[in-house]
């Protein structure tokens, strides 16, 4: 087959005379097509069935124990002029990026075959969406594509009438992390990756283009590509709020974008319209509509059980790929924290030994279309997105940043999200639990200078006044002892409530300098079994350690130099002089 497009066929071919795969097979995205991919996974043995009684259509595929994260030490940024990536990416000339690159594609792909993937990233409906195709010789790729994205023959269709598409080549080469590089080339809207065959090195629809090269494109346009999962507040009286939230990798957007609202909040529901991207757009009304580009969940599984988070735990016992989890000598999945059965065979494919580790990888991931989350919204296909009430950032921090605060304006609100940290996880190589600063949760995935970014968003406020609220949250709050003072999951909606409340104006808040947080009995604590003085810690600022705060943040937005937005500063110095007139009245 080809296409109607020679654009396309002819980059198919060039890529084939580069890579020399045996086939070339365009995938039309049919279940027939996914069915084959798994039997051809489960014959050369890099897939395994699990209990089809107890896990029905569910299957474990193992990776190269070196492959089991992103690798942003590999990822790279290249743009003709090295300030245009800016110092959040490594960066690499473009010609030079190329040459690195192809040298590892040359007859890459010999003795397999080339899978040739249209997709489209949104509703194909929608005048937000936008298409790529994705070349791989990766079967887990075609099949987790067809569980992420709109692919196959509907998205060719799009790709032939509009004429253009983003191009992503993917190749897992052999697995060597010395011949592993995740290459982004956004002025030519162009992805080459090899060497990996991990969900974000590899699934080149989800973060390289629906957020490196989405944000590039997203800022030539005038809209933002976000790292936020969307989620729908549904009151007892049945109206609906939709939130857009921002975690670093693996804090917990899933389980907050399929919340299970606590049984002493009756009346209460939650729907999911994406748990990791958001495509934001400007309405005609001047507020924000939002769609997910993707139509699955990749999802950190360790921690999910029937308490954490049971919409989950029930939407992954069935057609669900599983990679880098444990066993149970009953076939079954198994990880950290799933509090039932017993580990048999661990993630390597071992007999379980406590001495090695966890049985499952802690980034072991799930994979399974949206329609198998019992609370998918219908409205994650509306092509024109939902309305956002409110912006939410939030890290993973052990002190400091209260459970949730509201930014004072927009601006202000820009100034919040510049300035997140958060401690480091599995989701990515190296240490875990390092605090860094996480900018919008966009460092790993801003497709340009952070500067020029920030610089973006703050526009967005010069054209509209009917812009949602911004907001910081924080879960992870500790005590001396280490204890988490909020117990977080479900009850988290209690803060969305408040989130929703201040958007309408519905409720009053203390002001502080960082910003507006509430009153601890502002939250409804109703049911919750919370000592009154972990809440007063968690709806409090201790001004000294935000007066140093600020100033690391001053820090690290000056090492932008002079492309950081002037408003910027002037919010921050704002932020800096309301601090220290609140520590000269209390000293
Ligand atoms: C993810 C990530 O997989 O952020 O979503 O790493
Ligand atoms: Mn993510």
């Amino acid at each position: 087959m080809t296409s109607r497009l020679p654009a396309l066929n002819a980059w198919v071919d060039e890529v084939a005379q580069l890579t020399q795969p045996d086939n070339v097979y365009w995938c039309s995205g049919s279940d027939a097509e996914y069915s084959n991919m798994l039997k051809a996974m489960q014959s050369d043995g890099t897939l395994t069935e699990l209990n089809p009684d107890r896990y029905p259509n569910c299957y474990l595929h193992l990776s190269d124990p070196s492959d089991v994260a992103r690798v942003e030490h590999l990822t790279f940024v290249c743009t003709q002029e090295r300030d245009d990536a800016g110092p959040n990416n490594h960066w690499m000339a473009p010609d030079e990026g190329h040459a690195r690159v192809d040298a590892l594609f040359e007859g890459a792909m010999k003795g397999r075959t080339l899978y040739v993937i249209p997709y489209c990233m949104g509703p194909v409906d929608s005048p937000f969406a936008r298409c790529g195709v994705e070349i791989t010789d990766s079967p887990y790729v075609v099949a987790n594509m067809k569980l992420m994205t709109r692919m196959g023959d509907a998205a060719l269709a799009r790709i032939e009438h509009e004429g253009s598409f983003v191009k992503g080549l993917h190749s897992t080469g052999d697995l060597d992390p010395e011949k592993r590089l995740i290459m982004h080339f956004p002025e030519e809207l162009t992805i080459k990756s090899i060497g990996s065959g991990y969900g974000g090195n590899a699934l080149l629809g989800k973060k390289c283009h629906a957020l490196r090269i989405a944000s590039y494109q997203a800022r030539n346009e005038g809209w933002l590509a976000e790292h936020m999962l969307i989620v729908g507040v549904e009151s007892p009286e049945g109206e609906t709020h939709y939130i857009a939230c921002a975690l670093p990798s693996a804090c917990g957007k899933t389980n907050l974008a399929m919340l299970i609202p606590p049984e002493s909040l009756p009346g209460w529901k939650i729907w999911t319209l994406g748990d990791d991207i958001a495509w934001l757009h400007p309405g005609e009304d001047g507020r924000l509509y939002a769609i997910n580009p993707e139509s699955g969940y990749f999802g950190v599984v360790p921690g999910t059980n029937a308490k954490t988070n049971k919409n989950a735990f029930d939407m992954i016992t069935h057609d669900a790929i599983f990679t880098n989890v444990a066993r149970t000598k009953d076939n079954e999945p198994w990880w950290e924290d799933k509090k039932s059965g017993e580990p048999s065979i661990d993630w390597r494919g071992r007999p379980y030994d406590p001495d090695n580790g966890p049985a499952a990888h802690p980034n072991s991931r799930f994979t399974v279309a949206a329609s198998n989350n019992p609370v998918y919204s219908s409205l994650a296909e509306a092509p024109g997105g939902v309305p956002i009430t409110a912006i939410v950032f939030g890290g993973r921090r052990k002190e400091l940043a209260p459970l949730v605060y509201q930014a004072k304006s927009w601006q202000h609100g820009v100034l919040v999200g510049a300035g997140v940290a958060s401690e480091t996880t599995a989701a990515n190589v190296g240490e875990v639990g390092v605090v860094r600063r996480d900018p919008m949760a966009m460092k790993p995935f801003c497709g340009y200078n952070f500067a020029d970014y920030w610089a973006h968003w703050l526009s967005f406020g010069e054209k509209s006044d009917r812009l949602p609220g911004i907001f910081h949250v924080n879960w992870f709050r500790q005590d001396d002892s280490g204890r988490f003072l909020w117990p977080g999951f479900g009850e988290n909606l209690r803060v969305l409530r408040w989130i929703i409340d201040r958007s309408t104006g519905a409720v009053g808040a203390n002001e502080t300098p960082i910003g507006f947080l509430p009153n601890p009995d502002d939250l409804d604590t109703t049911g919750l079994d919370i000592e009154p003085d972990a809440l007063r810690a968690l709806t409090s600022i201790d001004i000294g350690q935000w007066q140093v705060e600020m100033d690391t943040i001053g820090d690290y937005l000056a090492s932008y130099g002079d492309r950081l937005p002037k408003a910027l500063e002037t919010e921050l110095a704002a932020v800096e002089a309301n601090l220290k007139d609140v520590a000269a009245k209390a000293s």
